[in-house]
């Protein structure tokens, strides 16, 4: 299936507004240019998502807890309107090209400031207990989308490997593999970001309930333009936080570089905590399109987490540590 540039305006059937194309790695590439616990039960939209995803199933307990009650964005806008510069920096890249990234064998490297480092094994991490959780995933570009994702707490698989009283952080490595990744290939013109894709957390944050590492979205394994095999979320930050097809976890005692600040440091911190406050220096973050609807709504701060996660953030300067 090709899909072009324009393909979530042929999904909805109208014009994208100027700022929602304009997007960090276009700007960039213009610049660039010119310088040089419920019961076990198959969630009822499986069905939906096997009719057109045809992925393997998987089974995942629904947590009541973390369940966005807002209409689910569609499966096909989900999989095919996408950030995974791996792939190349139009949307419609990551389902164009997905079918070159070879998710089996797949390992995930947790070391770093641990007494137990571990390379686990993929099939290893699909046993972990398995939750259905819906969060909204709201972009730094200013869309939004409400997705089930299927995966376990990150504070899990980090309590496996027992971080030391020096980790302070952890940081979050994608595959690097352009022969699966034709967007790491490099040309002579065009915007590229730093391979290998990295991000960070503070290791509060990367302990924090809500952060999920993910396997799989609708009811199915995840599908390659959403960071199959394994990628995390973290909902109450801006999408990129949310790094795709990982390999490595590192535990460290300094803050770890993320690929978005090395990019443009002005216009992303390390933070990134959804802030309708503190707008982004091209754009305001005070409202949002959710993907699929015409009008525009409020963002939330902390994406809508705030009852969870303010606490994490008290007495910190928010316009500061964005
Ligand atoms: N490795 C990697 N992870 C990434 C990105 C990327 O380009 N490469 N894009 C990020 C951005 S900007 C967003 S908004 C989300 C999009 O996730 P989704 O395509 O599953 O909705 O993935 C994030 N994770
Ligand atoms: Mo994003």
């Amino acid at each position: 299936m090709l899909v072009k540039r324009d393909s979530e305006r042929k999904l909805r059937g109208e014009d994208i507004p100027h700022r929602e194309i304009t997007d960090h790695g276009v700007y960039l590439n213009r610049r660039a240019f010119m310088t040089g616990a419920a019961a076990l039960t198959l969630a009822p939209w499986g069905r939906e998502a096997s009719a057109q995803g045809n992925l393997q199933p998987l089974q995942a307990a629904k947590n009541p807890a973390y369940q966005v009650q807002d209409a689910l964005t569609p499966y096909k806008s989900v999989t095919t309107y996408n950030n995974f510069y791996e792939f190349g920096t139009d949307k419609g890249d990551p389902a164009a090209h997905g079918a070159s990234l070879k998710t089996r064998p797949w390992t995930v490297q947790v070391d770093g400031l641990c007494a137990k480092p571990k390379t686990f094994d993929i099939e290893e991490l699909l046993k972990f207990p398995l939750e259905d959780r819906v969060y909204r995933l709201r972009c730094v570009e200013a869309w939004s989308m409400i997705i089930p994702w299927i995966g376990f707490p990150l504070s899990a698989l980090l309590k496996r490997v027992e971080p030391t009283g020096q980790a302070k952080y952890v940081e979050f490595t994608t595959l690097v593999n352009p022969g699966m990744f034709p967007g790491q290939k490099r040309g002579l013109f065009g915007f590229s970001l730093d391979w290998p894709y990295t991000e960070g957390l503070r290791l509060d944050e990367a302990m924090h309930p809500l952060t999920l590492v993910t396997v799989g979205l609708y009811g199915q394994v995840l599908p390659n333009p959403n960071g199959a095999p394994i990628r995390v979320i973290v909902p109450w930050k801006y999408g990129f936080k949310s790094a795709k097809s990982l390999v490595h976890m590192r535990l460290t005692a300094e803050e770890p570089k993320t690929s978005w600040n090395k990019a443009a440091a002005n216009e992303y911190g390390f933070y990134s905590n959804v802030n309708p406050q503190v707008s982004h220096p091209r754009w305001s973050q005070a409202t949002e399109r959710r993907i699929g609807e015409l009008r525009r709504r409020d963002t939330l701060m902390f994406n809508g987490y705030a009852d969870q996660v303010a606490s994490l953030y008290t007495g910190m300067d928010l316009k500061k540590f964005y």
